[in-house]
């Protein structure tokens, strides 16, 4: 096979867990390299901050608190469904110090959608905000627990809170009846994380879901070595701003292992301060930008098309703003060109803005390819070089050899193997078995160009998935929901691409159950709206059929009865 190896000399991969590899240090004034005083994050819309010290302790407190409050034991699972809030790290952390596993869950599902992955993950506890609980209680109800029951379960992440030195105080309405944060801290804490004895580089630490190449989604085993390999290998590759520490805005959810990697952990080890929104709000991402004097922040590509276009732009004082970081989907360089533009035109102090990709998948931990500053211009569209510790190759189909390597400068399926690459999909040992081969590879799914210098592109996606502003809508869920309309006889789901809004759009092919009630075009229309409005009632916002619902007589299929996607994408790019 044809391997490539990434130019950056490797980095060490330690045998540690997640939390003593960030938090710990031999200096009691540090946590991890940094100074205890120094801010780790701070609540945008209030200004409330929490230093390393805090984070750290906070955690050491939950963790006792789970052991001996909820009987919570090493291995055991608990469900995160939050919004980004200052006490969603801590919840992570605690839970991580106190030796548990962590399933993050979309903070848009619905009851439907949380349960599949509460049950699915075998998780316990759950935490969930304010906003959450009416969700979280209808989920409980429907697995048939008792309303006590399920509270036992329930630990609630007050959103509007006030740390007090040490001592954390929930304000404003807390939830009655229910175990909140503060309620788990102050009753003294875990001297050190939960000792690990077994073997640290293979313990599963989260499960981030998603579909892979084909279905529905799957928990991704993510290991303790994966995380701490993973932002070891984006630390000297990740951009740093010329003019003094870096403050970094949080708009991403941290409950996508894009936010959860980049938003959440790497900041405590590189030393940067993450400013955490709640949820991305257009003038607001501008005002905070101003406020904290932001450096740099993660995005997906459609808040570009938001700042190509925004007005209120022009409104605000965006010079200290040194990166923006786009990722979990693909850039234009058209679009990547303006915005750069824009944002420069405004500027009195003649400082670039750098607009850099990055590439990677929840099963590789996620980032696999980062694009350098110096490369921004030179190699617009490109998602960058392999990160130190991996290695790839372009595989293509050898009709009946089997698989054989494309030739330089060929596209390819993008194949990976290195320390970040997942353990597996959880309780799917065959979904496993037909992502990795037996000697470590990762099959992505996607498929990419490498250029001479060993910069890559995503050309094309070879998978099932769809992908909606960076969140992951599998096909085959939105079918399975589609099929249980009574009206609908059979179907099929691709994403078509929006150009204006930079993303793909869910679109649903329906056979109708009885065709002969649907002669009209004006009828198909009715019929294709209401399916359209009766979606929304089923599935999380990003799943919304945006991209239309087409009334068809047959859906394509293959001998074998499977969905020709291929063959509806093609007649979709032509309209
Ligand atoms: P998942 N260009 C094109 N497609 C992309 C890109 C990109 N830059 N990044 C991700 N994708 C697609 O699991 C691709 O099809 O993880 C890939 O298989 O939600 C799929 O999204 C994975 O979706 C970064 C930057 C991580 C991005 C990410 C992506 C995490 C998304 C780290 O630095």
């Amino acid at each position: 096979p044809k391997i490539y190896k990434s130019p950056f000399p490797d980095v060490p991969v330690h045998n540690r867990s997640v939390f003593t590899h960030l938090f710990s240090s031999t200096d009691p004034s540090r946590v991890g390299e940094w100074p205890a005083s120094s801010l780790a994050y701070v609540d945008a819309p209030t200004g409330t901050t929490l230093t390393r010290a805090q984070v750290k302790s906070f955690s050491l407190q939950l963790a006792r608190s789970l052991q001996t409050k909820l009987q919570a034991r090493r291995g055991d699972t608990v469900l995160i469904y939050s919004q980004n809030s200052l006490s969603w790290p801590i919840a992570l952390f605690g839970s991580v110090a106190a030796g548990l596993r962590c399933t993050l869950a979309n903070s848009a599902y619905n009851a439907r959608e949380l349960a599949f992955q509460y049950t699915d993950s075998g998780a316990k506890i759950l935490y969930t905000s304010e906003e959450g609980i009416p969700v979280v209680l209808e989920m409980f109800k429907g697995l048939g627990l008792s309303l006590e029951e399920a509270r036992q379960r329930i630990i609630v992440l007050t959103t509007s809170l006030h740390w007090a030195g040490d001592a954390y105080v929930p304000i404003g309405k807390d939830a009655k009846g229910f175990t909140i944060l503060a309620d788990l801290l102050g009753h003294g804490a875990l001297a050190h994380e939960e000792k690990f004895d077994g073997d640290l580089a293979n313990e599963t630490v989260y499960l981030c879901y998603s579909s892979g190449t084909t279905g529905k989604p799957k928990g991704v085993e993510t290991t303790h070595r994966n995380i701490t390999a993973v932002i070891g290998q984006v630390r000297p590759v990740f951009p740093k701003s010329d003019s003094g520490p870096d403050r970094m805005l949080g708009i991403l959810p941290f409950y996508h292992i894009y936010g959860a990697v980049k938003l959440v952990h790497f900041p405590l080890l590189v030393g940067t301060t993450v400013y955490i929104m709640p949820r991305f709000d257009p003038v607001q991402f501008l005002a905070n930008i101003q406020k904290y004097k932001i450096t740099n922040s993660l995005i997906v590509p459609p808040v570009l098309v938001v700042l190509s276009r925004l007005p209120q732009v022009d409104e605000y004082d965006l010079s200290s703003l040194d990166v923006l970081f786009s990722g979990a989907a693909p850039l234009g360089a058209a679009l990547t060109k303006q915005v750069k533009k824009r944002l420069e035109s405004k500027r009195k102090n003649g400082k670039p803005l750098y607009i850099l990709q990055g590439y990677g998948l929840t099963e590789t931990s996620p980032t696999t390819h980062l694009l350098e500053k110096p490369d921004s211009i030179r190699k617009i569209g490109s998602t960058g070089i392999l990160l130190p510790n991996l290695e790839a190759r372009l595989v293509i189909d050898g009709e009946g050899e089997g698989n054989i390597d494309a030739e330089e400068g060929q596209p390819g399926e993008l194949w990976i193997r290195g320390p970040s690459v997942m353990k597996g999909y959880h309780n799917n040992p065959s979904a496993t078995k037909d992502s990795i081969t037996h000697d470590g590879w990762f099959k992505t799914g996607d498929i990419a160009i490498r250029d001479p210098e060993g910069f890559y592109s995503i050309v094309d996606r070879r998978k099932e998935l769809i992908k909606y502003k960076g969140f992951q809508v599998p096909p085959a869920e939105l079918e399975s929901v589609l099929l249980t309309h009574p009206e609908i006889a059979d179907t099929a789901v691709i994403g078509v691409d929006s150009a204006k809004e930079a993303t793909e759009l869910p679109r649903a092919y329906v056979v109708p159950g009885r065709p002969e009630l649907l002669k009209t075009e004006g009828q198909k229309t009715a019929f294709a709206k209401g399916v359209q409005k009766w979606i929304e009632s089923k599935v999380a916002r990003h799943k919304f059929l945006r991209g239309g619902v087409v009334v068809i007589d047959a859906i394509p299929k293959s001998a074998a009865g499977k969905i020709l996607r291929r063959e509806l994408r093609e007649a979709a790019k032509k309209e």
